[in-house]
């Protein structure tokens, strides 16, 4: 009966083991996430792929079930099924170790998976649920490990004193070593429990700016951006958009977490070389005639044929009417702009001044700012690369000259000044497609923001330089779509694409990558035509 109440009794303990390990991960997990992102956090992106990948029948039962407490049911119910997983691990690691350790493990890559499948996820996202598992780990390792003795102990001196002393020298040693256990596991757990709960409030604070986002109600524009002609569109099939969409808007930042501010936390200081320094809040922008435009946003890190480019819908008030307000002196070349997790960009003050829709953006696409395009306020400059222009989370501005001051990108060997390089692109047919003999469509995108697409020309292998067909021009800010019909004929095949611009320049042809100032060179695809 001692023996039986005994090994019941030792249950409990690798049970606690396990939950104890793995909440101590999960506690790691938050705090990574902290720093990554939101939704890197192992819990959150296992419950986001369940709420994404659950059968509709299912999601429609849990919303009658549980109503607008849909979330917390799911997350209370993951929490029960991860706590009888994590027991099992701690039972499994005390009889057949280091099972234990390896379902913990997995429990660290399924994580892994799930946030790196997060929408606009980076391979940074699989660091908290590593951190999480390797954590996890240890803390059963060890918690487990110092069951073992309590065992051992007694059997060592079974042998040395005989029977009769294994009840009066084994019970005060194992007991001795419960108190440790249980002041350890208790200890971790405790420990656990306040990180976790630290964590999950700075990640509530992201989450109440995303609360915060749904209530902005934009104005109407004063100066509305003016209609996209039907023939902006070309119609090829899986051609690039002309307008993309806010999800599949191309994203680069330095923001490891995304800065959360809500409009009320938000304001604008400008100061510097200025007649008056001021400060603009929320309500008073919004109630700033507001214009909207559409301008092409590109990325100098864009390799010739890629894609950190998009077309949007932006909804602001110019730039230059709060420079007026401001009062720029004499002198004042450079805007340095500043963001709410401290980047800093170098915008020519007469890039901002010169008439352009240069504009301090509350809205893209019909929506308030996505929170990873800068909610709630950012820059967007027709013609300049993002990094000299395009500032998200913006809070602060100075007036002050190229002489004196470098901003971060320049201080890391990209240059100070960032015009768009006039550029075009091959959308389709994708690499490697298959293209049978005859008509194929060759299409894709030019861009020369705010000088203008004048012509685009494609050429087959070594061939002449032939036009393509442009779709109609919608601004000088905006991209531009052509088409070409090439009558394939079979073996392979290399199709290259140039721009012209309005002034008649074309694209230099000579390969120079993104650093310092953007990439040139021609974009190709080689197709095998059947
Ligand atoms: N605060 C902040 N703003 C920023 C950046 C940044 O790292 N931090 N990157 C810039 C760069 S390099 C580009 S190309 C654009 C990209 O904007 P998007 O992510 O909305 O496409 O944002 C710009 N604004
Ligand atoms: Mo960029």
């Amino acid at each position: 009966m001692t023996s039986t109440a005994r090994s019941s009794g030792r249950l409990w303990p690798a049970a606690l083991s396990g939950i104890v390990a793995v909440g101590a991960g999960l506690a790691v997990g938050e705090v990574a996430a902290v720093m990554v992102d939101l939704n890197a956090s192992p819990y959150f992106a296992v419950g986001s792929a369940v709420v994404d990948h659950t059968p509709t029948a299912v999601r429609e039962w849990a919303i009658n079930t549980f109503g607008t407490s849909d979330k917390l049911a799911l997350f209370i119910g993951m929490g029960w099924i991860i706590a009888a997983i994590a027991a099992g691990c701690g039972l499994a690691e005390r009889h057949r170790p280091p099972a234990g350790a390896v379902i913990v493990g997995l429990f660290g890559v399924v994580g892994a998976i799930a946030a790196l499948d997060r929408p606009g996820s980076r391979w940074t996202y699989a660091i908290p649920s590593i951190l999480a598992g390797l954590v996890a780990i240890l803390v059963l390792r060890i918690l487990v490990g110092m069951l073992r003795p309590a065992e051992t102990a007694p059997t060592a001196s079974d042998g040395a004193d005989g029977s009769g002393a294994e009840d009066d020298a084994g019970q005060p040693a194992s007991r001795a070593v419960g108190r440790r256990f249980v002041l350890t596991a208790g200890g971790i757990a405790a420990l656990a429990a306040v990180v976790g709960v630290m964590s999950r409030r700075v990640l509530a604070d992201a989450a109440h700016t995303v609360a915060d986002r749904t209530r902005v109600l934009l104005p109407t524009p004063r100066s509305a951006a003016p209609p996209i002609p039907a023939g902006a569109e070309l119609q090829v099939p899986d051609a690039t958009p002309f307008v993309t969409s806010n999800n599949d808007f191309y994203r680069i930042d330095t923001a490891l977490q995304v800065p959360s501010l809500t409009t009320q936390e938000w304001s604008l200081r400008i100061h510097g070389m200025v007649d008056d320094e001021i400060r603009i809040g929320w309500d008073e922008l919004l109630a700033m005639p507001m214009t909207e435009r559409l301008v092409t946003l590109t990325c100098v890190s864009n390799e010739i044929g890629g894609d950190l480019i998009g077309n949007a819908r932006w909804l602001g008030v110019p730039m230059k009417t709060l420079l007026d307000r401001a009062g720029v002196r004499p002198g004042a070349d450079m805007l340095l702009s500043t963001s709410a997790d401290g980047w800093t960009c170098g915008t020519p003050v007469s890039a901002v001044t010169d008439g352009r829709d240069a504009l301090l953006v509350v809205g893209m696409n019909g929506e308030p700012l996505p929170v990873e395009h800068g909610y709630p306020v950012r820059q967007v400059v027709p013609g300049l690369y993002g990094y000299v222009s395009a500032t998200k989370w913006v809070t602060d501005w100075e007036l002050t000259t190229f002489s004196d001051v470098q901003a971060y990108w320049t201080t890391r060997g990209w240059s100070a000044l960032g015009p768009i390089k006039l550029a075009s692109r091959i959308d389709r047919p994708a690499s490697g497609a298959d293209v049978e003999r005859g008509e194929v469509i060759v299409a894709g995108t030019a861009w020369a923001q705010h000088t203008g697409v004048g012509a685009v020309e494609v050429r087959i292998d070594d061939g002449v330089w032939e036009r393509a067909e442009l779709a109609t021009e919608y601004s000088l800010d905006t991209w531009r779509q052509w088409r070409f019909t090439w009558v394939a004929t079979p073996g392979d095949h290399t199709v290259y694409c140039r721009a012209i611009d309005r002034r008649g320049r074309a694209q230099v042809e000579t390969y120079a990558s993104p650093i310092p100032d953007g990439a040139t060179g021609l974009d190709s695809r080689t197709y095998q035509v059947s």
